[in-house]
């Protein structure tokens, strides 16, 4: 049977965007089926995925839902994924996960639009909190494993890039105060060609996939 990847509207659901970069970065293939987000309780969605959320991945006889399940049956794939110093994969799983069961501030004041400019909105005490922990572990990352290059680990965009690209995401579009540095990494992770397919499929989903709550902030 085909492998399947099911994701949510790409203007919208970050969750998406770090499964199929992580699917995408590991090169499995899977037909890639979008769904429109009703903002909640998607009836598409509950109809295929078993946690009733996006993304979800049927490949070769394994269903995997959880973003952070997926990136690590990618990485089970494709190594690279993970930096492959012990330590330095420890500090990747860790920023991962902390990405994964945190920051929720910044993400119901900042809910991620790929086609807005959103500049100054969703700064909370509490969203503005949430940023200041990202630039301090971009910062501290990048110090300790990615002096080489763009990415938190260096060279080569991976697993943990994937879970923080969709703050980027949020950055770009919100534009809150940042460092030079935090900058200079949102600017890198735009740039990553996957990333930039994204957003090209983000540009060209049906104006009838937006929602009028998230098309409406300013
Ligand atoms: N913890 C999950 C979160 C997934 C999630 O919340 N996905 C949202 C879209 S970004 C969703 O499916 N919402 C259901 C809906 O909008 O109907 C993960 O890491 O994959």
């Amino acid at each position: 049977m085909a492998a399947k990847l099911y994701l949510g509207t790409a203007r919208y659901s970050s969750w998406s965007l770090r499964g199929w970069l992580m699917v995408r970065l590991a090169g499995l293939a899977a037909d890639e089926i979008f769904i429109p987000l009703a903002g909640g309780n998607s009836d598409g969605v509950k109809a295929v995925s078993p946690s009733g959320l996006v993304p979800y991945l049927e490949h070769d006889g394994a269903r995997i839902w959880e973003s952070l399940a997926i990136a690590e049956y990618c990485a089970e794939a494709h190594p690279t994924l993970w930096p492959a110093d012990r330590v330095a994969r420890a500090h990747a799983r860790a920023i991962a996960a902390e990405m994964h069961a945190g920051f929720r501030a910044l993400r119901i004041a900042m809910p991620m639009n790929l086609g807005r400019d959103y500049t100054g909105l969703g700064q909370t005490p509490e969203s503005l909190a949430d940023v200041a922990r990202i630039e301090a572990i971009w910062a501290e990352t990048r110090a300790a494993f990615g002096q080489d290059g763009p990415f938190l680990f260096g060279q080569t965009f991976n697993a943990a890039d994937a879970m923080y690209a969709p703050i980027v995401a949020r950055f770009l579009t919100y534009a809150p105060p940042l460092s030079a540095g935090a900058r200079a990494y949102c600017a890198a992770v735009r740039a990553h060609a996957l990333v930039a397919n994204w957003y090209a499929l983000a540009a060209n989903e049906p104006a009838s996939w937006q929602l009028e709550k998230y098309e409406s902030l300013a």
